[in-house]
């Protein structure tokens, strides 16, 4: 038994340098546990809300002084004195206490940043590394990464459409070689757009920002960098895209900017359809936009059996809207935040199900992030399989490829690495890897 004796919090700043919330747990035995909120831009709508203070003579409005207070004050008041390993029941607990459907009240940044920290400090009590500590203890599964090249989106104020266009190491026979292969494309592929002149910096996630005339014309430049990497593009190295479409909508029809185009749902489907036939393509997250379920069911019916389909604004990691998602056949993979649904439980539980529907979960972290690698240890803890993270750059990216390195180290032999596999194993075989 370890009860929570204090807990306190501070306004400390995000990768993007805004505001966010540090609560720190700490128990009767002396055990300490701090939980660090990340922050999205392409946030999609069913998200569980921030508190942010909205005093524009203060961090522009930025600031999360409220959520803090709220930590300090009524949350600590409800969780000191409770058992630290009934995380369940502390999570359910804030959850009664804020009393709206989505955290709006005390904030899901100061619920999320509590039950971070909850987390931590039961690990610490158990004296365990939190992937083992967390759930049922039988993590050891370490994952596949996402890993960004060329960023866009919000987070390049929209040079490229595509948010994301990321590599999976498929040839990969350990999550330390993903990381290798990764080094030689992504160093590859920033010398590539120096020579080219296209180079207008490094996006919010450390993905390189490219300027280009059409969002196809990406394609033709990371399939180069694979391959002067020297790996066959496909086999050894697949593309994944995250298109974050919800922010391509706009006024019932899909526009890409950089091209001058709209399209309807079909034809944007058919958009997404036609890339995954022309290029080495293994995963694209949020083909449609939030709210467009036929639009999604168009895309899975017609390549879910060769490519992950990911939902992210789609789910925003709510239990309910992945079982309806489930039940439509909208999607094969769905993209876990914690501070899309606000608890470590119910993120747990989000992962849960999407595994029991044979589907694949890919926890995810922000594009404003900060120094903490919880995410690393969840996707071990979970056997989730699949880490995005963000690029090869930047130190609050760095922070979680490395931490999932020193995981692999101190699992040593017991430790699993089904790279590429969990795809096959899930339905998924994308017709480049049957010649
Ligand atoms: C996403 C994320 C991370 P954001 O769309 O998947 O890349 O972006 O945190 O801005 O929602
Ligand atoms: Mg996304």
């Amino acid at each position: 038994m370890s009860r929570i004796a204090a807990v306190d919090a501070l306004q400390i700043y995000d990768s993007r340098g805004q505001p966010t919330v540090e609560a720190v747990v700490t128990l009767d035995d002396g055990s300490r546990g701090r939980g660090l909120v990340p922050a999205g831009a392409s946030t999609g709508s069913h998200e569980a809300k921030e508190l942010r203070d909205g005093d524009a003579r203060r961090w522009r409005g930025r600031s999360v002084l409220r959520a803090v207070a709220n930590v300090r004050g009524e949350i600590a008041g409800a969780v000191i004195g409770r058992e630290v390993f009934d995380q369940a029941g502390l999570d359910a607990a804030l959850i009664a206490l804020d009393g709206t459907p989505d955290k709006s009240r005390l904030g899901a940044n100061a619920i999320l940043a509590v039950s971070m920290a909850v987390a931590q400090a039961a690990a610490a009590a158990r004296h365990l590394p939190l992937y083992a500590s967390l759930g049922d203890g039988t993590g050891n599964l370490l994952p596949l990464p996402q890993i960004q090249i060329f960023g866009g989106g919000k987070h390049a104020a929209g040079r490229i459409d595509v948010q994301d266009f990321m590599i999976i190491a498929t040839g990969a026979k350990s999550y330390a070689e993903t990381l290798e292969m990764t080094h030689a494309v992504y160093h590859a592929a920033g010398r590539l757009l120096q020579d080219q002149k296209r180079l207008a910096g490094v996006a919010d996630e450390g993905g390189y920002w490219p300027v280009f005339d059409t969002n196809e014309a990406v394609f033709a430049t990371l399939l180069e960098a694979i391959e002067l990497a020297g790996y066959v593009p496909g086999r050894e190295v697949a593309i994944a895209l995250d298109i974050a479409a919800t922010d391509l909508f706009r006024g019932g029809a899909y526009e890409l900017g950089l091209e001058r185009r709209r399209f309807t749902s079909a034809e944007f489907a058919d958009l997404m359809i036609g890339w995954v036939e022309k290029y080495p393509i293994i995963s694209i997250e949020d083909p449609m936009a939030e709210d467009d379920w036929e639009g999604w069911q168009r895309v899975r019916a017609a390549i879910g059996g060769r490519c992950q389909l990911v939902g992210d604004d789609l789910f925003t990691t709510d239990l309910k809207r992945i079982a309806l998602g489930i039940e439509a056949r909208t999607a094969n993979a769905v993209l876990i935040k914690l501070n899309q649904i606000g608890t470590v439980t119910e993120t747990w539980q989000a992962i849960r199900a999407t595994q029991a529907a044979g589907w694949l979960p890919v926890v995810s972290a922000r594009s404003g992030e900060t120094e903490d690698s919880f995410i690393a240890h969840l996707a071990v803890a979970a056997n989730g399989g699949q880490l995005k993270v963000g690029s090869f750059s930047r130190g609050e990216r760095m922070a979680k490829w490395n931490e999932v390195l020193r995981i692999e180290t101190e699992l040593g032999p017991r430790a699993r690495f089904e790279g590429a596999g969990i795809f096959a194993r899930h339905g998924i075989t994308p017709a480049w890897t049957q010649k």
